[in-house]
């Protein structure tokens, strides 16, 4: 098979319009002479409606907005490829996965779940993490997310998940957040979310930047080779930069002084050539041990360790091109998890056999009927020929008098694909079974997987899963709720309820009951569907924690340093740390009391980047005070000053030569410097390469969590 990764770029090129030195004109085509002034009867008088100029444009307009995604709607994406390095054609006869160096376009898209398309990037929220790959066999979607699991087992219950997280309904309150009673209301009653809670209360639900997520296909799907045999498969996307996340407070900061940080994040790092990467891995369960394991493989809020079954990697993706428009390609590209090309087939999760009914019915509504694969971004690269005909906006003529199967007018065209020459067919499950309405007794256990989670975290880790529920629970105001979340957490971790309970003022209740589930299996009441927890045979998981997770990467690529400067400041210090950052791929800005020109201590000049009015240290990753600094500039600015206060409290790295140390008396973690523990490098000798090597092996360690005050110690 030939690499096909510039053909989308060739399939999208027909409709990019360029307006370059041509004429303005009307959809029809007619040049405009006048774009400014309606035609009246009179320079006075009324608007005629003759003028077909005004009409056509403000009609357009009246029209301009689609409903936005009922969740997701938040998002961000770009255009990239996917390369083959470890071939499977043992296990997926899937084209774009057989012949090392193949190359496949992809489009990806992440995004927030809560909030609307214009709420804040920085939610306390899970990411999705979509791939669309253009394969010669046809479009295949990778629609995951950020976390491998999920909140529910079936999907009759995500109409009333994302109602419950959603603002609330009688006010609109509050916009793209969980904080709030309805949300854990619904928790609350539903067990089998712990495992998810964990999860979204951990650092994971804040990255530091998406090119720095990982990624999941959360259910377990199959695999079919060549011979037609099956096996169980997780997906998983690695990230080369690691798996990095910002602190709670931080996030709450960029979401006001940014809401759009990652959107620029993942723009800039294109625009600058720091193409973001990810290898895509598998883990392999055999056909024969599905029943293996003390979890079910169907269910869908349960991983599979990678102690149990190691990750191992196929290939990689890289994105180097950002859309040319941001509605035409990253709002209405539509994702489907049903879109699948042969090799790759689905499981019987009852979450994931919901979705396969899901997706092509929303695009009806939020792009307009039946014909949204034509849209340039979902255009497949493989050819498309079918007896589907009409529809509003049909793009595609169908020639001749045919279009039904069988036919005899039009010689059988188009006919249908063999299996050898590349025709879909279901693998074929041997199903023998009752029609039930009912949730299997293999998915019991809600709190065992959660309890791995926790136990698999660091201290700081899981001080801030405390804290994060201290704040969730802290914003919900019915006690009886809190009380009911205590419970469940108990069920996970007493220490963690206890942990809890203390910041909101209460005590851990004993009596649990479990309702939700007594209402969907009426006739278990009581009996062994009752949520459980079972003996997980890993009891800890490195991979799960983002700070011990082996696989972690130590890179400062891309990261930003704020260089605080005013006028005075050693050129010879700024430069030294801004090329020793360059080489790393990492970038330092200068930050100054105005913009134009800052004086230097040799007479240069300094162009400054921001002020300390419009940029904020929560907006970079460690923040430099050069030699030359004056104390006055900190002492009289509070902006000024927030940046150190900010970057000491979100436990970022902060680096002071020469004299400069000495502005750290104006701050207020002046008394700490001393007992730090790496994350504050300071040097009495002005520009040296030593010091520049020190501030950079501290940024590889990306936060100094043990700074904070720790729950856990
Ligand atoms: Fe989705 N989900 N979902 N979801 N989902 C949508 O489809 C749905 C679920 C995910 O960037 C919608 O085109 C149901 C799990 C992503 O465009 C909708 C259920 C996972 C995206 C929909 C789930 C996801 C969506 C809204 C439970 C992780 C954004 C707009 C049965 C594996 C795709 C759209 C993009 C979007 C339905 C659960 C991931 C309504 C019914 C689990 C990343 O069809």
């Amino acid at each position: 098979m030939k690499n096909s990764q510039d053909k989308k770029q060739k399939d999208l090129s027909i409709n990019i319009s360029d307006s370059t030195n041509k004429f303005l004109t009307t959809n029809q085509g007619i040049r405009v002479n006048d774009d400014n002034n309606t035609l009246k009867a009179g320079e006075r008088g009324p608007s005629l409606l003759e003028d077909f100029i005004l009409r056509e444009k403000i009609t357009h307009f009246d029209h301009e907005r689609i409903p936005e995604r009922v969740v997701h709607a938040r998002g961000s994406g770009a255009h990239g490829f996917f390369e083959v390095t470890n071939p499977i054609p043992e296990l997926t006869k899937a084209g774009f996965l057989q012949e090392v160096g193949l190359t496949t376009p992809v489009f990806t898209r992440f995004s927030t779940v809560a909030g609307s398309r214009g709420s804040t990037d920085l939610a306390r929220d899970v990411r999705g993490f979509s791939v669309k790959f253009y394969t010669q066999e046809g479009i295949y979607d990778f629609v995951g997310n950020n976390i491998p699991v999920f909140f529910i087992q079936d999907a009759s219950k995500f109409p009333d998940l994302v109602h419950a997280v959603k603002p609330e309904q009688h006010n609109e309150i509050p916009q793209a957040s969980s904080a709030h009673d309805t949300f854990w209301d619904f928790i609350s009653l539903m067990p089998e979310s712990m495992h998810m809670i964990m999860w979204l209360m951990s650092d994971r639900a804040i990255p530091r930047s998406y090119r720095m997520m990982e990624g999941f296909g959360v259910h377990t799907f199959r695999l079919i080779n060549e011979a037609g045999e099956s096996t169980f498969v997780k997906f998983h996307w690695k990230p080369k930069l690691g798996t990095h996340a910002v602190a709670w407070d931080e996030a709450q900061k960029i979401s006001g002084k940014n809401p759009d940080f990652h959107r620029e994040d993942l723009y800039e790092a294109i625009e600058m050539g720091n193409f973001p990467e990810w290898e895509l891995g598998v883990q392999i369960i055999p056909a024969e041990d599905e029943e293996k394991y003390e979890f079910d493989l169907l269910d869908p809020t349960k991983i599979v360790p990678e102690e149990l079954v190691p990750v191992t990697i196929v290939g990689r993706m890289v994105l180097n091109k950002n859309p040319d428009n941001f509605f035409s390609e990253t709002e209405q590209i539509a994702f489907h998890p049903g879109h699948v090309v042969p090799g790759i087939d689905f499981s019987n999760d009852p979450l994931l056999q919901g979705r396969l009914f899901s997706y092509t019915d929303t695009q009806l509504t939020r792009l307009g009927g039946p014909n949204f694969h034509e849209i340039p971004i979902n255009r497949s690269i493989a050819p498309v020929h079918n007896n589907q005909r009409d529809g509003f906006m049909r793009q595609e003529i169908n020639k001749g008098r045919v279009n039904y199967h069988p036919n005899s007018l039009g010689g059988g065209c188009p006919y249908q694909a063999q299996i050898s020459e590349g025709g879909f067919t279901s693998f074929p499950e041997r199903i023998e079974a009752h029609k039930v309405r009912e949730r299997s007794k293999s998915f019991s256990d809600h709190f065992g997987q959660a309890k791995l989670f926790f136990n698999s975290q660091t201290p700081e880790e899981k001080s801030h899963i405390v804290k994060a529920l201290r704040f969730e629970l802290g914003k919900v105001d019915t006690t009886a709720i809190r009380l009911r979340m205590l419970g469940l957490l108990a069920q996970v971790d007493t220490e963690l309820a206890q942990k809890v309970a203390i910041g909101l003022g209460a005590t851990v209740p004993t009596n649990l009951e479990f309702p939700v589930n007594k209402g969907v299996s009426p006739e278990n009441e009581g009996g062994d569907q009752e949520p459980k927890t079972v003996e997980q045979s890993v009891s800890l998981s490195e991979a799960l924690s983002m700070i011990n997770n082996p696989t972690n990467s130590t890179t400062i690529e891309s990261r930003r340093v704020a260089i605080l400067c005013s006028d005075g400041v050693s050129e010879a210090a700024v430069m030294n740390i801004k090329s020793a950052l360059k080489k790393e791929g990492a970038k330092g800005f200068v930050i100054a009391p105005h913009l134009g020109s800052v004086l230097t201590d040799s007479n240069g000049a300094l162009t400054a980047d921001y002020t300390f009015l419009t940029a904020s240290s929560v907006l970079f990753d460690a923040v430099y005070v050069p030699h030359g600094l004056g104390l006055s500039v900190l002492t009289e600015n509070d902006d000024a000053l927030e940046y150190l206060n900010d970057a000491y409290k979100h436990c970022k790295i902060i680096g002071a030569d020469g004299e400069a140390s000495e502005l750290f008396t104006a701050t207020t973690f002046a008394s700490k410097v001393a007992n730090d523990d790496g994350g504050i490098i300071v040097s009495n000798e002005v520009a040296s390469e030593a010091f520049a090597q020190a501030f950079i092996t501290a940024m590889t360690k990306h936060r100094f969590w043990k700074r904070e005050p720790n729950l856990y110690i």
